[in-house]
């Protein structure tokens, strides 16, 4: 069977070496943008354009390489006898949080040209409410000539990656799978079950796109209410991390009356490529409907977590004055760069926030991200010698190995600020250290 995968991302290159370790043909079709056209000699030398830790994602595009089961190319005619084309394109949201599906819009055009009968269409982007009926369905049918549910069959399956676990998230997650006919479900449904080793779910198009995008608010509510606790506890002169641990012993017990909670981490920010924008997404798509319940929890909930740079700002001021210093004039050593600890992901990045918050010297360090946008990282003994402040913005494990006091020689002031729970709290004040961390009572 031959599979066409549209954008060379995060979601389409594991997706395509995956098809490919499976006996699969693969296209992996990426149009020369300015900004990716690198990624198709890149992916055809088998060198993968994605930073960071991926288990099992080099060696399985090398072999897809090798094999010739996968390449990369521009050529979207690659789709024409294609069974199977997967559109994996960015849909990022506007300053103003609107939904930009132009590159959408773009890649399903070029699909549509070169649709064949027969042939399977998946978007696995992820959409506001509606958008495969009403804006995919149309473009491709427009193109092709072709009729939805008739001449070709379309799903909507949302991708469940995870930096860090590109590879795994793909063989063992549960995919859902929403047709735009019954007939289009099964058809998906098979093609999923192909090479995905957890349970594969059919529903519609429309409920689909809005399990993703509830699935991903549900955990941005959940951090925004991690850090929302935080934050009273610091007030109450409480560390909330021990709060957190008395709450979280309730236990698990399957059924109805499970008293069990799992209240998860407060820290630095919430960044990435899902969270910061799905939440806008979903709700995008209450505007086209008359019932006119205005949410309050959610948006609430991006309101706290892009709040939590300032808060991160508002603690290094707090140990340069016990230190009897400003920020103006302080030398201030930042740790990680990327969004999540262990990945090469700078999207979203809530250092890129505090950056603009902080201004005045500062360096970054990051073991994955060598540099973004105007951002570039430095090695980390310029980072942390001679520096006034120390903030940790992403619990890499890189920097579990950091010696105190090796780290407390190095510095002119000892303070740290620590936004991801990473160094105890006592070994700090042990090292001399003027110590605040997000969710450290300090009174
Ligand atoms: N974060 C916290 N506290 C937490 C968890 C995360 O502050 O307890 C922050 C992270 O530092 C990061 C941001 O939130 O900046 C997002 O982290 P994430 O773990 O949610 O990672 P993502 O963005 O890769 O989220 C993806 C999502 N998966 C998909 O979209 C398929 C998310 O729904 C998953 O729950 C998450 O991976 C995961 O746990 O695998």
């Amino acid at each position: 069977m031959k599979v066409s995968v549209v954008g060379m991302g995060y979601v389409g290159i594991p997706l395509a070496v995956v098809l490919a370790s499976k006996g699969y043909t693969v296209a992996g079709i990426q149009r020369r943008s300015q900004r990716s056209w690198w990624k198709i000699s890149w992916l055809n030398l088998g060198k993968s354009p994605i930073g960071g830790e991926e288990p099992m994602l080099d060696e399985l595009l090398v072999d897809a390489v090798d094999s010739g089961g996968f390449w990369a190319t521009d050529d979207y005619g690659e789709i024409l006898d294609s069974d199977v084309v997967v559109v994996t394109v960015q849909t990022p949201v506007t300053d103003t949080k609107e939904p930009d599906l132009g590159h959408l819009e773009a890649a399903c055009r070029q699909v549509g040209e070169n649709l064949s009968p027969g042939t399977l269409v998946c978007l696995e982007s992820t959409v506001p409410p509606y958008t495969t009926e009403t804006l995919v369905r149309p473009v491709l049918e427009e193109k092709s000539g072709l009729r939805a549910g008739i001449d070709f069959n379309l799903v909507f399956c949302y991708e469940r990656v995870t930096p860090g676990r590109l590879v795994e998230n793909l063989l063992r997650l549960p995919r859902i799978v929403g047709g735009y006919s019954p007939v289009c479900a099964e058809r998906g449904a098979e093609f999923y079950s192909g090479f995905c080793e957890a349970e594969v779910f059919k529903t519609d198009l429309l409920t689909a796109e809005v399990s993703k995008l509830v699935e991903n608010s549900h955990r941005d509510v959940n951090i925004a209410f991690a850090n929302e606790a935080a934050l009273i506890c610091s007030c109450l002169g409480v560390d909330f991390y021990e709060v957190r641990e008395m709450v979280n012993s309730l236990p698990l017990r399957p059924g109805p009356d499970n008293p069990y909670r799992n209240i998860l981490t407060p820290g630095s920010g919430v960044g990435g490529h899902c969270l910061p924008k799905d939440p806008y997404l979903l709700l995008h798509g209450l505007k086209k409907s008359e019932l006119g319940y205005m949410p309050k929890v959610i948006p609430a909930a991006r309101r706290v977590n892009d709040l939590m740079p300032e808060v991160v700002r508002q603690l290094i001021d707090e140990v340069l004055e016990e230190a009897g210093r400003k920020i103006v004039d302080s030398k201030i050593g930042v740790l990680g760069l990327s969004y999540k600890e262990d990945t090469g992901d700078p999207r979203n990045s809530p250092t890129l926030r505090l950056l603009e918050l902080l201004g005045g010297s500062v360096k970054v360090h990051d073991p994955y991200v060598s540099s973004h946008e105007s951002v570039k990282s430095q090695p980390l003994i310029d980072t942390v010698l001679g520096s006034d402040c120390l903030v940790v913005m992403t619990k890499h494990s890189a920097y579990r190995e950091l010696e105190l006091e090796c780290i407390a020689s190095m510095m002119r002031t000892r303070t740290i600020v620590d936004g991801r729970g990473l160094f105890s709290p006592e070994e700090c004040l042990e090292n001399g250290f003027i110590y605040r961390g997000v969710g450290y009572a300090t009174h």
